[in-house]
């Protein structure tokens, strides 16, 4: 099939969940055409099945605001007449279901039919969307699109609670290429360049933003570092970091915490770690958790939104309320006493991780496509 994805072509999850399906997409055979301001970061091959399209936006003294759905929206009209795109699969509702809602009706004047796929991945929804700015033109896109999808169950029931939905929400979950995870653990994992041997490793990895309140990353590592010896490495970049560095500094504990940045190597770093963190007050998934998990990494998260749908208490990991940073420290310890819990933890997240699996859920989304072509 043509195939257009639109996406953020950030770190963000739903940016890197896009990508990783339009790889796998051009993979199977599909033409995929990415529709978006950027490269995205993870997309590191341009193949013959694989196009990207980038919205130029022109700078206008009168715009104290770039109208960039305006521009989207062309860009998406052009690329479906020219490439006979089937679908337009948008990822993340504000601006990309809106602007494709317009593409759609631009396109019909034209008279060609392009089906729109609208997956909704969390903050365009309990966040954003749900905000009186936003929340008419969200609740029309999304019941304007020809299939909806939702990242969890959650997130469904946050969207039928906070909007007036008419039309059916299917839940597919996110994925992960586990094969990409193995491999990366076959190759020679460097652990000794980041910790002593004896050292536990804790990681983080997000952009940083109030919603993954890393402050308490930190402060979960503290009462931990303060049991065991152990290293934290903070993974990614965004709003909160200075305010994390600083509390590392402020306990006096800069010698053990690692701050690595924005990566593409994030496979690579989460084969170092043992515990993942992920304290957040609202996750409609945590892809993240799911990727440490496909690296063997227990987690220890809040049980907030999606994330008891990805990790499973006492088995994967362990679930505290939002904020009870002492629980979270005590459940770590829990996991990391001894090596034999450890390993126990670290089998079962990456034996959970299977029904999370590209190869299950690929098919789904292909499937999604496949109906709703043949839908006039
Ligand atoms: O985590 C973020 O703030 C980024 C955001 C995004 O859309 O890029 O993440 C959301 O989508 C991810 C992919 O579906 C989910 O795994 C995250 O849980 C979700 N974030 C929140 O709900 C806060």
């Amino acid at each position: 099939m043509n195939i257009g994805i639109v996406c953020y072509p950030t770190f963000g999850g739903s940016g890197v969940l896009a990508t990783e399906l339009g790889m796998a997409l051009a993979d199977k055979g599909h033409e995929v055409h990415f529709i978006t301001y950027n490269q995205p970061v993870r997309l590191d091959f341009i193949t013959h099945k694989l196009h990207f399209h980038e919205v130029l936006l022109e700078e206008y003294p009168l715009f104290e605001y770039q109208p960039y759905e305006l521009a989207l929206s062309s860009k998406m009209v052009e690329v479906v007449e020219k490439h006979q795109l089937e679908v337009l699969h948008v990822h993340y509702a504000i601006p990309h279901a809106y602007a494709a809602y317009m593409a759609k009706q631009m396109l019909k004047e034209k008279g060609m039919n392009v089906k729109v796929v609208t997956t909704l991945h969390g903050t365009d929804i309990t966040l954003v969307g749900s905000h009186p700015t936003y929340k008419t033109a969200v609740e029309f896109s999304i019941n304007n699109s020809d299939v909806v999808t939702a990242v969890s169950n959650s997130l469904k029931r946050d969207t039928q609670r906070l909007f007036n939905i008419k039309n059916d929400i299917e839940v597919v979950y996110n994925f992960i290429d586990t094969d990409k995870y193995d491999k990366e653990h076959q190759k020679e994992c460097k652990r000794i360049a980041l910790a002593e041997p004896h050292e536990r490793i804790l990681t983080h990895v997000s952009n940083f933003r109030p919603v993954k309140r890393t402050s308490d990353v930190v402060k979960v590592f503290n009462l931990v570092q303060k049991e065991m010896p152990a290293k934290l490495l903070m993974v990614g970049d965004g709003p909160d970091r200075v305010k994390a560095e600083g509390l590392v500094n402020d306990l006096g504990i800069s010698d053990k915490v690692i701050f690595l940045g924005n990566s593409n190597e994030v496979a690579k770093i989460l084969c170092y770690s043992d515990v993942f963190l992920l304290p957040s007050v609202s996750e409609s998934f945590g892809l993240a958790a799911l990727e440490a998990m496909a690296a063997d990494t227990a987690v220890i998260s809040t049980n907030t939104g999606g994330l008891p749908e990805v990790n499973t208490q006492g088995k994967t990991g362990f679930l505290s309320n939002i904020g009870d940073v002492e629980d979270m420290a005590k459940n770590a310890l829990t996991i990391l006493k001894d090596d034999e819990t450890l390993a126990t933890f670290k089998a079962n997240a990456k034996e959970h991780t299977k029904q999370f699996s590209l190869k299950n859920i690929l098919p789904v989304y292909e499937d999604i496509y496949k109906s709703c072509a043949v839908k006039v």
